[in-house]
């Protein structure tokens, strides 16, 4: 398969090849692809060493899929253009993700409502994916009415201009005045702001779990409210979730539905001090689900703990399976060349 990584030189697109690696994609031609700043330095896969190229490039070599890491206004100039030599493209920006005609996919949750006809396939935020795969069969079993979410979220999430400001900040340097990606320091602090502020007063961030969530489920009748949290933590991002059901459950009717969840692992046994935690989520692919516990506080209520490695299952891990859910149903990689 030919395959082109769309930001290869981003701290996703670092991740997308470790992932591609370790579930040994088939790949017979690997295209790094970045700015024209980048064009020319080496990227090594496999112990092979591949040139970055140009999005022209990239484009002409005709890849059977795109993995795109490399923000929305790349990806809405770039994305069509691949899709144009008939590459299929599996886009980690925002750019896609609430277009009517563009699949926003979880594979566990709703791969299967993928065809031939779906050229440009969003990822979802990362915070959306660990916390969907957890909700998605709760839903299916008692029916979501409303959903307060509080999210942990690393600092990896804005890049590698975060990492750089955590590590100065780690070292004693005073980044105020810097170029800095966050309004304060983040190391020893946590800041109520991830992305930019909207006019009702939310984060885009906040808003994404709000839309992305209802699209994903396929029910826009979901009451959801969001608080997005930056925290000075590497390993992944956590969420505390209430959930208020239409029906009534049981907690271990919830446990037994997660356990049987792919790509879920169920962390739960407070007796023994056994909960999810970055610490435990970092480089792993699964979702890891703690704190299941009835909330006496409203009927049919629900806290959980959800904790995931931001920068796999949050974007490169779900990104190459649905690249993996594509060739697995012939979807990619059955062009016969000319
Ligand atoms: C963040 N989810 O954590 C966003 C983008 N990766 O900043």
């Amino acid at each position: 398969m030919r395959v082109a990584v769309v930001g290869a030189t981003g701290l996703v697109g670092g991740v997308m090849f470790e992932v591609l690696k370790e579930h040994r994609f088939p790949i017979t031609e690997l295209l790094p692809v970045a700015s024209a700043r980048s064009v020319g330095k080496l990227i090594t896969y496999e112990g092979k060493e591949y040139p970055v190229v140009s999005m022209e490039e990239a484009i002409a070599r005709r890849p059977d899929v795109a993995i795109f890491s490399a923000g929305g206004s790349t990806s809405l100039e770039w994305a069509p253009r691949f899709a144009e030599v008939g590459c299929v493209v599996i886009d980690n920006s925002s750019a896609w993700r609430m277009h009517p005609d563009k699949k926003l996919v979880v594979p566990e949750v709703n791969a299967a409502g993928l065809t031939e006809q779906d050229l440009i396939i969003a990822n979802p935020n990362c915070s959306t994916i660990q916390m969907v795969l957890a909700l998605a069969p709760l839903h299916k079993a008692f029916g979501i009415k409303r959903l307060v979410i509080s999210t942990y979220q690393s600092f990896t999430g804005t890049g590698v201009p975060a990492v750089q400001q955590y590590e100065a900040e780690k070292r004693g340097e005073d980044t105020a005045g810097t170029d800095r990606p966050y309004h304060y320091p983040i190391f020893e602090n946590c800041i109520p702001q991830c992305d930019v502020f909207l006019d009702n007063a939310y984060t885009k961030e906040e808003m994404k779990l709000v839309h992305e969530t209802r699209k994903i489920l396929g029910d826009d009748s979901i009451a959801i409210t969001a608080t997005a949290v930056r925290v000075p933590v590497h390993g992944g991002h956590s969420e505390s979730v209430n959930v208020e059901f239409h029906r009534p459950y049981t907690v271990e009717e919830v446990r037994s539905l997660l356990e049987a969840t792919p790509g879920i692992i169920v962390q739960d046994d407070i007796k023994n001090h056994v909960y999810p935690m970055p610490l435990l989520a970092k480089h792993r692919d699964e979702v890891f689900v703690g704190r299941i516990r009835r909330d006496e506080s409203i009927e049919n209520g629900l806290n959980l703990w959800i904790v995931a490695d931001n920068l796999r299952k949050g974007a490169a891990t779900n990104a190459v399976q649905i690249a993996e859910y594509l060739a697995e149903k012939k979807m990619i990689g059955n062009r016969v060349e000319a």
